[in-house]
């Protein structure tokens, strides 16, 4: 069982990101990271099976983290003053992997892609009807975004786990918001403000190249 303050809610989640954005939308890392540790709460309230899941997911969390607290935390505050520092700094490998293969860049690239696999599964399970299969949405989102930057070993592996997620209503009550129509209510609320936290970063590394760090 979780103990009660490792209990997921999606109204915290929601709460995080709408955080994220700072008045001229830059993307507050401190928030950021606390959005993924809320959704990393839900994966592992879903059972042990996605342990290799979370587990990925808080080392890189942890990397972040390590930055914020670090000796040069006060130009991790955004990660657009992140992205400047590091490049200004040469402390991103561009091409391929050298001396910096844990950069805040690289690093914040793998949560943002899977935020994109998020924002798909949530906008399906938001229109979902009572009988639609977790898994299938799940699987649906996973072959549109995250996949295609995934081995052959971890498409397989995330495919199993997806089999292994509980069916809708087991699913919403995880959530623990109230019945069905409060969750999608929620979602309604939730994915623009992802989506923008989302659109916002995928333009800054467009723009500054940084798409397809290795
Ligand atoms: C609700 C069901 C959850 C499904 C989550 C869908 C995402 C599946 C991702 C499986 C990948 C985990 C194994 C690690 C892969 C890493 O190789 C990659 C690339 O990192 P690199 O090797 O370059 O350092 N890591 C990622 O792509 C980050 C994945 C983070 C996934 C977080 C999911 C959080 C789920 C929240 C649930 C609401």
């Amino acid at each position: 069982m979780a103990s009660e303050d490792q209990k997921f809610c999606l109204l915290e989640v929601l709460d995080t990101f709408k955080l994220c954005l700072s008045e001229n939308k830059e993307v507050y890392l401190e928030h950021y990271v606390a959005g993924w540790r809320g959704l990393v709460k839900f994966l592992n309230s879903l059972g042990a099976v996605f342990g290799f899941i979370s587990k990925d997911a808080v080392s890189k969390i942890q990397i972040l983290v390590n930055f914020l607290n670090g000796e040069h935390g006060s130009q991790y505050v955004t990660i657009q003053s992140m992205v400047k520092y590091e490049l200004e700094n040469k402390l991103v490998d561009q091409k391929k992997q050298g001396s910096h293969p844990e950069s805040g860049c690289r690093t914040l690239l793998r949560l943002h892609r899977a935020l994109r696999w998020l924002e798909l599964f949530l906008e399906r399970l938001r229109t979902s009807t009572e009988d639609s299969k977790t898994s299938f949405m799940c699987a649906e989102a996973y072959n549109e975004s995250l996949a295609k930057y995934h081995t052959w070993m971890v498409r397989t592996a995330a495919g199993m786990a997806f089999h292994m997620l509980p069916g809708r209503p087991a699913f919403f009550e995880v959530m623990n918001v109230g019945p069905p129509e409060q969750v999608v209510a929620i979602l309604g609320k939730a994915l623009p403000l992802i989506s923008e936290v989302y659109q916002i970063t995928e333009d800054l590394y467009a723009q500054h190249n940084l798409l397809d760090l290795p």
